[in-house]
């Protein structure tokens, strides 16, 4: 038996060691067996000559198959002659669970075959065993790490608001109902309401991060079913402008994290992070209009950009200001929920902003309507019934500091971070209208 207490990872194992991991690949010739031991730290070649090792393990080793899991005990060192750079000798081989079958899709020698995306996520733990597919949720982890770090540092208080909700926050027609006991639930688009309460509440500054749920019947490769948004509430803010200031650090931050921290896994990815450059672009709506237009590009008066209009615009803002980051700020009333703040004297425009990403919205945010009147008179301007939301309502009726947030989304960001093209790469168990399993 091999003592798995003495395992270190691959990377380190020198002298006497104990190895543990997948049987990555198996050459067998006459008198010898190769085989290439995988763990997460990365690759060592357990090298087996008859008549070197004793028989028993020379015979494990040669009948062992593909993708089991296998411990190593034996002599390690750094081999000149193997191309991994680190060998062992194995004295001692235990079998931990052999593998029933070839593995049911391939994914590592992807370029000898290609496995479409929706395959690789019917099988998603034999997908990440590539070391390429499993690095791109090490990075992901320390961006929640990084972004952890900046809002404590500043005083933020991480909350955690339930997912069960009785009202819609964004869009009433993306929701997912839920029988909670007889009566209709939902499952909550955003923290967006309770992160106000928090205001309400007293807590200045606060931040979440957590799962939340959008019933969009999308098909593309930004939108997911469910996703982690990254969300803060501040108080006492003069206007948006101090919400972005916080949103361009936090990106900044976490960019820069990982420029600094995942050298390794980005050098496995083969991306560079190119470093943030504070401050970025503001660019009001009316202006991005104007420069769409200047390009040809058709716009509707009042109205998001789409996709297309989105790409235009950071390409041209790529060429105008250098930045592949950028705030469209000044939103315009119509396409905003009743919560956000409209600009006194020009009341069609409103004090949010999206932070675009070469092409991709990652964030949303702006100041609140606190207003108890105005929210109101707010949410019977969007067709909503004042009475739904009297919960909601209610927490601006006992004096409440002037707020601001914003909400940006996880996958999206580890998608603009990492380069990748569509955003179930980023996502571990991604849920869209079709994907329910695993
Ligand atoms: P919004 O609905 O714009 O705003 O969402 C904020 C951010 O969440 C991400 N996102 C998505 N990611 C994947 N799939 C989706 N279907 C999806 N929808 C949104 C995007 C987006 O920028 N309450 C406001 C935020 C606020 O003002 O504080 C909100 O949720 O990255």
């Amino acid at each position: 038996m091999v003592n798995l207490r003495r395992r270190v990872p691959v990377r380190d194992a020198r002298g006497d060691a104990v190895v543990a991991g997948f049987v990555h690949e198996v050459r067998r010739l006459k008198n010898i067996v190769f085989i290439v031991l995988r763990d997460v730290s990365g690759f060592i070649q357990v090298t087996a000559k008859r008549g070197v090792v004793s028989d028993k393990v020379f015979d494990l080793l040669s009948e062992v198959k593909r993708e089991s899991v296998i411990a190593v005990e034996g002599e390690a060192f750094e081999s000149k002659i193997s191309k991994l750079g680190l060998e062992i000798v194995p004295k001692d081989v235990e079998i931990l669970c052999e593998s029933l079958e070839p593995p049911a899709i391939e994914f590592y020698r992807t370029d000898l075959i290609k496995t479409g995306l929706d395959k690789r996520l019917r099988y998603r733990f034999l997908d990440l065993r590539n070391p390429k597919t499993m690095t791109i949720f090490r990075v992901q982890s320390l961006v929640c790490q990084a972004i952890d770090e900046f809002f404590r540092e500043k005083g933020f208080t991480e909350v955690h608001t339930s997912k069960l909700v009785a009202q819609a926050t964004e869009s009433g027609a993306n929701v997912f109902p839920v029988d909670y006991f007889g009566r209709r639930a939902y499952l909550a688009q955003s923290p967006q309401f309770y992160k106000q309460m928090l205001m309400a509440a007293g807590f200045e500054k606060v931040f979440e991060v957590g799962p939340v749920f959008r019933a969009e019947k999308h098909h593309t490769p930004r939108h997911l079913c469910e996703y982690v948004s990254i969300d803060f509430e501040v108080s006492y803010i003069e206007s948006d402008e101090d919400v972005m200031k916080v949103v361009e650090e936090m990106i900044a931050h976490a960019c820069q994290t990982v420029g600094e921290k995942c050298r390794n896994e980005l050098e496995i990815l083969g991306v560079e992070v190119e470093p943030v450059k504070t401050p970025l672009p503001r660019i009001p709506m009316r202006y991005a209009y104007k420069l769409l237009e200047g390009r040809g590009f058709k716009t509707q008066p009042l109205e998001d950009l789409d996709p297309e209009g989105e790409r235009l615009l950071s390409r041209i803002v790529r060429e105008e200001y250098g930045s592949g980051l950028f705030f469209l700020n000044e939103y315009p009333w119509p396409p905003r929920p009743f919560y956000t703040m409209r600009i006194e004297e020009t009341p069609e425009w409103t004090r949010s902003f999206d932070l675009i990403w070469d092409g991709l919205e990652i964030t949303t945010g702006g100041q609140r309507e606190h207003r108890y009147d105005k929210l109101v008179n707010q949410c019977q301007e969007k067709g909503l019934n004042p009475e739904e939301f009297r919960f909601y309502l209610e927490f601006f009726r006992y004096g409440i500091p002037p707020h601001g947030g914003s909400g940006t989304g996880l996958e999206r960001l580890t998608m603009k971070l990492l380069r990748l093209d569509n955003i179930r790469e980023a996502t571990l168990l991604p849920r869209d209208p079709e994907r329910l399993v695993p």
